[in-house]
């Protein structure tokens, strides 16, 4: 939360830890993501120098303990989520794959000797991994996917494709998911590896200045080293998404207050028929409503985070604030540009940028639908996937 839109004292409930942090955070997106955003957004560049700076920070694979990784808890997490997000959407994103997906697929399921070789260097920055478990035929339905590992001697010979993978033409290593005879297995893959290519997709109406790619996976041959040898089946990856959506429900939040603040300010200083914007009851209606959104998905994006910090966050209900607060958001983002009217629809202003990034949070890691369907099962007991 900010100053601007805190109706609630909410900075009463954090701690000076988390305060602290949320503030290093907001200093960095202030100096080094806010003044560049629209030329990166214009040239869809992915700005791939600010990873040592991220780095430095201490923000990759923050909530993890030890192989050099900050040990953050998960409301600090999700606060430095929500300042990224306030930011960019591409640059919350480009924390999340690396730590949330590919470096807690490490931690979670890796063997020691694949935490030491990949850990250190992942949390410094020197290496860049993605997660690979979307395909271009298998996208809400994962166990549908068709990408196959199948033996040869000692090695594993991995065949089929990916796509939506975000980071991966940059990565050096990717966590690939992958049907095998005993069922879906991790493999770690650097992505040097014969077979193995990744081409950006786009062009994009959405996340321009973050990538996401195809990936192509020909007779890739891997040591047996390279299997993830923790987890066998779907609930592998999913344990990872439970992060990553996780960090979702705080992210959103972030462009949602951006959206907010830029309006707020736009209509204290635009004047028509002689007063300004803020000074219509209809342009209040539109403030008020979208900071109360803004308070209530912080406050519930705090209660789902300290319940993740006593071990006690269950993934439908990480459901209900990755479906509540994108939602949310992107109604924000929307009804904060037509306060802006039309220089809204420039790229000096965040608000439909926010809103047409959020187009992409709102669909990766479980469209609105699927969360929706978790919790329709949750409430009912009745699956209603298949
Ligand atoms: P289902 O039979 O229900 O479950 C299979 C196994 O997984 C377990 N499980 C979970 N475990 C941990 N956390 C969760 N959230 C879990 N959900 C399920 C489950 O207990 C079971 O375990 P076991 O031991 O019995 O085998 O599987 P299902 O496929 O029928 O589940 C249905 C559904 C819809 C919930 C699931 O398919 C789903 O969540 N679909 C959405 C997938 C999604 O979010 N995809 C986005 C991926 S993003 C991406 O690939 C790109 S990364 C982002 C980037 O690079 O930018």
């Amino acid at each position: 939360m900010s100053d601007i839109s805190d109706l609630i004292d909410f900075d009463s409930l954090l701690t000076s830890e988390e305060l602290a942090l949320r503030d290093l955070v907001r200093s960095f997106v202030d100096s080094e993501i806010k003044p560049n955003i629209a030329g990166w957004y214009e040239k869809g560049h992915f700005p791939v120098e600010i990873v040592p700076q991220l780095a430095k920070l201490g923000l990759l694979g923050m909530h993890l303990k030890g192989y050099g990784c900050a040990g953050r808890s998960a409301v600090e997490y999700g606060l430095a989520g929500a300042e990224l997000e306030a930011g960019d959407s591409g640059t919350r994103t480009l924390v999340s794959v690396q730590g949330s997906l590919a470096m807690s697929a490490i931690y979670k399921h890796g063997s020691e000797d694949q935490k030491q070789e990949w850990l250190p260097a992942m949390a410094a920055g020197e290496v860049i991994g993605c997660f690979g478990l979307t395909e271009p035929t298998a996208g809400s339905d994962p166990g549908s996917m068709t990408s196959y590992a199948r033996r040869d001697g000692s090695d594993w010979i991995l065949n089929g494709a990916k796509r939506w993978i975000g980071l991966a033409s940059v990565a050096q290593v990717a966590v690939i998911w992958a049907q095998t005879k005993d069922g879906v297995r991790g493999f770690l893959v650097p992505t040097s590896t014969p077979g193995f290519t990744a081409t950006p997709i786009g062009p994009k109406l959405s996340m321009r200045s973050s990538i996401q790619c195809d990936i192509e996976l020909t007779d890739v041959r891997l040591p047996e080293s390279s299997v993830l040898p923790n987890v066998v089946g779907l609930k592998g990856p999913f344990s990872c998404l439970n992060e990553a959506r996780y960090g979702i429900i705080w992210g959103a939040m972030g462009a949602a207050r951006d959206s907010f603040e830029a309006a707020l300010d736009y209509s204290k200083g635009r004047m028509q028929f002689d007063k300004p914007l803020a000074g219509y009851q209809l342009t209040q209606q539109k403030l008020v409503d979208m900071a109360l959104e803004i308070n209530k998905g912080f406050l519930l994006a705090l209660h789902l985070g300290r319940l993740k910090d006593a071990g006690r966050l269950q993934p439908d209900q990480i459901s209900v604030g990755k479906l509540n607060n994108c939602r949310e958001a992107i109604k924000i983002a929307r009804e904060a540009r037509t306060i802006l009217g039309g220089n809204g629809i420039t790229l000096d202003y965040s608000p439909l940028r926010h809103a047409n990034n959020l187009e992409s949070v709102r669909t990766y890691e479980g469209t609105d639908e699927i969360h929706t369907l978790i919790l329709g099962q949750k409430l009912t007991g009745v699956p209603a996937f298949r």
